[in-house]
């Protein structure tokens, strides 16, 4: 068996259980194999032993009391994965299905992403099995002191820096710096996402929608293409999803869907992005609530978002939330381009498919590095304190996914997998990181 694959598989038996790190490392691993194994010096450096096994993983309690006065307890976690090329950096997830599998598959997946936008930031990762929904504004703010209560002793502005992902948006990340201020008697950038009144930087909000924007734009244009007069259907109707939607009207796409957890709405007119920021942002609503506002929208309960005709899917709510069906689908409906603003939302055989049909497949590490690009484009206003205009950050943040767009398309030709971009995205982020794993020795 060749090294990489020895790799795999003993990573595999050694972390039994955690279905999704697996898939993580099953793609990453396979599209690299033909890479490493063809240049012994990795194995001889033992590179890929040590990138699947993370440097420190901490696991914590996390008690907080609700409005009836009970005391409940959550898991914390914080996987600070690899720092060979900066501080571990990544957001915090709160979901209830969130467990050591989620979080270890996205500080691996951040390792990559983070190397791919070409800034100085390692790979982490953390969150809780909270349940956000339905929470007061004291439950949250209770449970996000609580949290940092233990996590403020293993991060820092040079050591580990998190930031946002589902569940966390500016509300809880406020709490959370609050409460490391106080604790450490510091005010430093340890974390981004931050509001603009204490060092948040401008067009964070937008960044990972809009770069992923920009990701399919720059792909479409060297394919002689553009997002003018295109149909896009957005899944998830959170952060990624909303500034997805804006920035893909800005480009004279029509976007007609969107989801969350419970079912979607399609609006034949064209998605009002005013009405679902009134449900989703300012009333913590469903997306259901939208043909309240707009009668022509027709919404549906459950899964399906994919068998809704488009030429543009731009998944953006969840792991493993478009399958090999729903590929199929997608196929059949004429779509020519899946960009993917989530983490691994396409599963395995569903990212086959579109490999196999010739799809203009964008994997989420490159499509949607613009939103930790943009933190680290926070650090360094931070570092300077400076704070930059939106357009500053903005032109940067399209510089940023264009040059992603470039090296991930290179790496791919150059492996002899033209237009493979999950190809040329994994080369392209692990030679960086293994170059600077071997320069600093057996660490
Ligand atoms: P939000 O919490 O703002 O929104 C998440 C959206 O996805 C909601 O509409 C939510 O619906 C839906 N969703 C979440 N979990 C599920 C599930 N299990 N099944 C179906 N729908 C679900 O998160 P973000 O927009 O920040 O994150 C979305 C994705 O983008 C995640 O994969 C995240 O890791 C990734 N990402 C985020 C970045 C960022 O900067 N925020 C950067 C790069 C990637 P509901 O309200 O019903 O739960
Ligand atoms: O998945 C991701 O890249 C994020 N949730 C953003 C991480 C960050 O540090 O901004």
């Amino acid at each position: 068996m060749s090294y990489t694959m020895n790799v795999l598989q003993k990573a595999k038996e050694r972390n039994p259980n955690e279905p999704e790190f697996h898939q993580a490392m099953t793609e990453i691993l396979t599209t690299l194999q033909p890479f490493v194994d063809a240049r012994p010096e990795y194995e001889n450096a033992g590179i890929l032993e040590r990138l699947v096994e993370p440097e420190r993983i901490l696991m914590f309690r996390v008690p907080w009391v609700d409005d009836n006065g009970k005391i409940r307890v959550n898991k914390g976690y914080r996987v600070q994965f690899n720092s060979a090329i900066g501080p571990y950096k990544g957001g915090i997830r709160f979901h209830p299905s969130v467990c050591l599998s989620i979080i270890k598959f996205l500080g691996f997946e951040q390792i990559f992403k983070n190397s791919l936008t070409g800034q100085p930031i390692g790979g982490g990762k953390g969150g809780a099995d909270f349940d956000p929904k339905g929470k007061s504004d004291r439950e949250i703010m209770a449970f996000c002191q609580s949290f940092m209560t233990e996590l403020f002793r293993h991060i820092g502005s040079d050591t580990d820096v998190p930031a946002g992902d589902i569940g966390v948006g500016g509300r809880e990340v406020g709490y959370m710096y609050g409460q490391y201020k106080r604790l450490t008697n510091r005010f430093e950038g340890v974390f981004t996402g931050k509001g603009l009144t204490y060092g948040g930087s401008l067009a964070r909000t937008e960044a990972t929608g809009y770069g992923l924007v920009y990701f399919t734009d720059e792909m479409l244009r060297q394919h002689g293409d553009s997002l003018k007069d295109k149909t896009a259907v957005v899944s998830g109707s959170g952060n990624v999803a909303i500034y997805a939607t804006k920035k893909a009207q800005q480009l004279g796409s029509k976007v007609v869907a969107l989801s969350d957890s419970n079912g979607y709405i399609y609006d034949v007119d064209g998605i009002d992005l005013a009405v679902v920021k009134e449900i989703k942002d300012v009333r913590r609503g469903r997306i259901s609530e939208y043909k309240n506002y707009k009668p022509n929208a027709v919404y549906t309960e459950g899964k399906g978002i994919w068998n809704i005709k488009c030429d543009i899917a731009l998944p953006c709510a969840t792991q493993n939330e478009l399958n090999e069906n729903d590929a199929e689908a997608l196929v059949n409906n004429g779509c020519i381009a899946v960009c993917e603003g989530a983490n691994m939302p396409s599963t395995l055989e569903a990212t086959e498919v579109f490999l196999r049909n010739k799809i203009l497949f964008a994997p989420g590490k490159a499509a949607n590095a613009g939103g930790v690009a943009t933190s680290a484009l926070e650090m360094c206003q931070n570092s300077m304190r400076t704070s930059w205009t939106f357009d500053e950050v903005d032109q940067k943040l399209k510089g940023i996914m264009v040059n992603i767009y470039n090296n991930v398309s290179s790496a791919a030709k150059e492996a002899g997998h033209e237009d493979n971009f999950v190809v040329g995205a994994n080369i392209a982020g692990f030679k960086k990181i293994a170059a600077a794993m071997m320069a600093q020795g057996a660490v």
